[in-house]
Parts: structure tokens; C-alpha cells; sequence
């Protein structure tokens, strides 16, 4: 193939993220042949050939492994670099990656699925709980370097910024974009993954537009 290097990294995630998002908007991941392909019903997983493998963390380290893709995007020589993408990968599960999806889940997916109104005091919680994990990626991860683990991207990147993203989705991007740092950080992220990031994006890009329209509709409910 001949696309640049990191390209490969983020086609191979693009194809995934598809997969991803038409599965959990459809519920088809809670079917008996999706959960023969992962008994956990989450998405994402990855099919490479037979080789089954869940959990996004170590499917972006396979990836990068199988296609040896440049150091930058999971250092493997330099054993500290790669312990600090490690830490951040570590850390996300409980801050970046929990306080957006609940966010995203109780503004959209939870009242849907359930046709219940919306619980704004559980809005109002992950709104909060969304702003101190801003302060901890400008105050921490931002601190004195340009990417979240260092001077390059890497894939913890790619997390952070797509966990931040679903935001978008339901017009509550101003939680991070006060933050002036980790807004200029999404920039730089986004830049140096397009067009591939739009891409993956195009379902997050028709929630945004379909938000207003969904949310009046759970108004009703
Ligand atoms: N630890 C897992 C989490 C996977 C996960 O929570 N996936 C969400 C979407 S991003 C999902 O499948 N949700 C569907 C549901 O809860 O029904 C990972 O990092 O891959």
C-alpha cells in the first residue's frame, strides 16, 4: 500500500472506527453472531484475518507492532518513552474515556435507548467531572510539550482526541474548547491526522447535525 506510513495507522483505525459506530447505534452488537466475535458486546474489535482481538488500547499496539509503524506512535527502543504512553493509556480508562462517554451516554444514548428523559443532574456531573479532566490534560499531559506524551504524536493522542470528539457530537465542545491549550492541542492533533481524521469522524459529524432534532425529541419523553 502505498500511503504514508502514519496513514496506514490511522486507514487501519478509520475501518474500525466504521465498523464501530454503524454496530453500537444499531444495536447490533448485542447480537448472538456479533457476540461470537466479541462476548463482551462492545465495539471495537478487530478481525485480522481469524485473529480476534477486543479492547482499543491493545488493538492500537498490535496495530502499530504489525505494521511497524515509526517509534513516534508507540516507542519501542526507548523503554521510558514507551512507559509514558503506557501511563496515559493507563490513566484514560478513568478520566479522558469515563467522563466523556458518560457524558455522551447520558445526553444521548441511555435516554434513546431507554426512552426515558434525559437525568440533567447526571448531565451536570459529567459536565464537571469533563472540565477537571480538561484542566489535568492542559495541567499534566500538556504541560511544557506540544503532544500528550512527548514532542511527537503517538497513539495516546489519538485516544485523548477521540474520546473528546464524541463531545462534539452533542454540542458540548465548549468544555474543552475554553481551555485554550488543550484546544491548540486538538488542532495540532487533527492537522497532522487528516484527511483520515474527518473521515473517521463522519458519523460524530451527522450526530452533531442530528443533535438538535434528537434532543427535542427527548424533551418530549
Ligand atoms: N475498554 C473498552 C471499552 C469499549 C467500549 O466501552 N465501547 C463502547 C463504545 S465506544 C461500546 O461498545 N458501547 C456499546 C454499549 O455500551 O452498548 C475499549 O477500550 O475498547
Amino acid at each position: 500500500m502505498l500511503l504514508e506510513i502514519p496513514n496506514v495507522l490511522f486507514f487501519t483505525l478509520n475501518f474500525n472506527a466504521k465498523i464501530k459506530q454503524s454496530c453500537a447505534f444499531t444495536g447490533e452488537h448485542y447480537s448472538d453472531e456479533y457476540k461470537k466475535v466479541n462476548p463482551f458486546s462492545l465495539v471495537p474489535v478487530l478481525d485480522d484475518n481469524g485473529f480476534i482481538l477486543t479492547e482499543s488500547v491493545a488493538i492500537l499496539k498490535y496495530l502499530v507492532a504489525k505494521y511497524n509503524l515509526p517509534e513516534n506512535w508507540y516507542p519501542r527502543t526507548n523503554l521510558q518513552a514507551q512507559a509514558r504512553v503506557d501511563e496515559y493509556m493507563n490513566w484514560q480508562h478513568w478520566n479522558t474515556r469515563l467522563k466523556s462517554a458518560y457524558l455522551f451516554r447520558n445526553l444521548l444514548i441511555e435516554p434513546k435507548a431507554l426512552s426515558r428523559p434525559v437525568e440533567w443532574d447526571k448531565v451536570e456531573l459529567f459536565r464537571t467531572e469533563v472540565k477537571k479532566t480538561v484542566k489535568l490534560l492542559e495541567n499534566v499531559w500538556l504541560k511544557d510539550q506540544p503532544f500528550l506524551c512527548g514532542q511527537e504524536i503517538s497513539v495516546a493522542d489519538i485516544l485523548g482526541i477521540c474520546e473528546l470528539m464524541q463531545l462534539y457530537g452533542v454540542h458540548e465542545e465548549y468544555l474543552y474548547e475554553e481551555n485554550s491549550v488543550v484546544k491548540a492541542w486538538m488542532e495540532r492533533v487533527k492537522e497532522r491526522l487528516q484527511p483520515h481524521f474527518d473521515e473517521a469522524h463522519k458519523m460524530t459529524y451527522r450526530t452533531r447535525e442530528m443533535y438538535p432534532m434528537m434532543k427535542e425529541q427527548l424533551a418530549k419523553l
